[in-house]
């Protein structure tokens, strides 16, 4: 079956996470991903949280699935050859290398361009032009650098991270969908371009709510937050703990057992337009027409005693049986699920969500397949790459090398472990 990047070649020069999250969406849109790695080493997450000695770690394997691997010292004179051969054949080169490590290979925009004008050469980095553009970056430094760590947590404590991978998964892709527009783009152009998402751009992208309401601060308080109406607000947008970033008040509330399960909690939303049938819920019927609490801007000064009423009712039910009935009503909330639940959650199964896959020395483990469903690219999710498995096959059937000239690399000391001396 046709895939929608048929035809795509990709010259993965990625490592760690963001690089490598956005190679493999593309992947699973059916282009051919070629991983380039040092000789010996790889990409170092291989080696990175093992829970198995030996073996590639699921920190590799959940982000480089539908992969091919080839190892090639990009710092050796016959490297930098295969290199350029590669530029040549491909269309998209990407890469998250710290600032300027690129460049010091040989490989600047320039040279590249000179191989290849077709080729579209997509970079995640920490920052975009500025200031801290040379700094390297790590996830948690971009949710700090792009808003979300100042906006996360409780009005009394420090700023939080969040576990959702925004500064790297996030900017994998924003990177993603810059490389398929460039790449519609050269349809019309016959020209590649530069395409680079940085990271603290791509989390104050996903934080653009809280850019909304910093601009609403300079005309009044923010009434949805919990620090109105009693608390004080700053010159910056305050953490807002629980509470709902949309114009429906929301909060996590307990639910039955609570005391010893930590995600006994179910999110609950007080939707408008179904007030009616919250208050039938919970039986408050008389907040229906009481006009302290019948219009939204109404309830604004009475949320906290409106969500501790909601939760005496949600704490009398388990999340998943409270999630039932507010589902009748069609009042919007969540159940807060654990990762044990999401792993064994039937239907997340059954649409490929989640997916279970072999691996030859790891045996059998559970990944995130694409979150992204198409009706005429389907996604079969295969294994990660071990290290340099498709070496031999790259340069046979993709640089169309013959067998001497396959030797002759091979044993120039490019694509093997550096016992070599530098040759620059
Ligand atoms: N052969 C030979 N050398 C290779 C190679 C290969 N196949 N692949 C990489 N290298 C070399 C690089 O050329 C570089 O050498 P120099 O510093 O001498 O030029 C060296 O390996 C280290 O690369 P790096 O600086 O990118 O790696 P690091 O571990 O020091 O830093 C990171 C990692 C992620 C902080 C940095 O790459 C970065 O800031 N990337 C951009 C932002 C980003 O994507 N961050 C997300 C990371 S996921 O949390």
């Amino acid at each position: 079956m046709s895939k929608a990047l048929d035809g795509v070649r990709i010259l993965d020069f990625t490592h760690v996470q963001s690089g490598p999250t956005c190679t493999q969406l593309l992947a699973w849109f059916g282009a051919d991903v070629i991983k380039v790695e040092r000789p010996g080493v790889g990409d170092i997450t291989r080696g990175q949280l093992r829970d198995i000695p030996g073996v590639d770690s699921l920190y590799f394997t959940m982000l480089n699935h539908n992969k091919r691997s080839i190892t090639i010292d990009s710092k050796h004179t016959k490297g930098k050859e295969l290199l350029e051969e590669l530029i040549r054949t491909c269309d998209v080169l990407v890469e998250n290398f710290a600032p300027g490590a690129l460049d010091r290979m040989g490989f600047t925009w320039e040279r590249v361009q000179q191989l290849n004008p077709r080729m579209i050469m997509a970079s995640v980095k920490g920052f975009g032009p500025g200031p801290y553009e040379e700094c390297k970056v790590y996830e948690n430094v971009a949710q700090c650098a792009g808003g979300a760590a100042s906006t996360t947590g409780f009005d009394d404590g420090p700023p939080l991270v969040t576990g959702a991978q925004i500064g790297d998964s996030g900017t994998g892709l924003h990177l993603a969908l810059g490389i398929v527009a460039a790449l519609y783009q050269r349809n019309a152009t016959g020209r590649g371009q530069r395409v680079l998402a940085a990271m603290q751009d791509g989390v104050l992208n996903l934080c653009r709510v809280k850019l909304r309401d910093q601009q609403r601060l300079a005309h009044g308080p923010l009434k949805e937050y919990p620090q109105y109406p009693f608390g004080e607000f700053g010159e910056s947008v305050p953490r807002a703990g629980n509470a709902s970033g949309g114009g429906q008040p929301g909060s996590i509330l307990k639910c039955k057992g609570w005391e010893s399960d930590p995600n006994a909690y179910i999110y609950f939303i007080t939707q408008a337009p179904v007030w009616d049938k919250i208050c039938k819920v919970i039986g408050k019927e008389e907040w229906i027409t009481d006009p302290e609490y019948a219009k939204p801007e109404a309830r604004l000064p009475h949320l906290v005693e409106i969500f501790a009423t909601i939760e005496a009712w949600t704490m009398t039910k388990g999340k998943l049986e409270a999630m039932a009935i507010l589902n009748e009503y069609d009042i919007p909330c969540g159940p807060i699920l654990s990762m044990k639940e999401i792993a064994e959650e039937q239907s997340l199964r059954d649409t490929g969500t989640v997916v279970e896959i072999d691996h030859p020395t790891r045996g059998k483990y559970l990944s995130v397949g694409n979150p992204i469903k198409m009706s005429d690219s389907i996604t079969e999710v295969t294994r990660s790459p071990l290290l340099g498995e498709h070496t031999d096959e790259i340069l046979r059937d993709v640089l169309k090398f013959d067998e001497a000239k396959i030797a002759e690399f091979k044993n120039s000391g490019a694509m093997t472990p550096p016992t070599r001396v530098a040759a620059e």
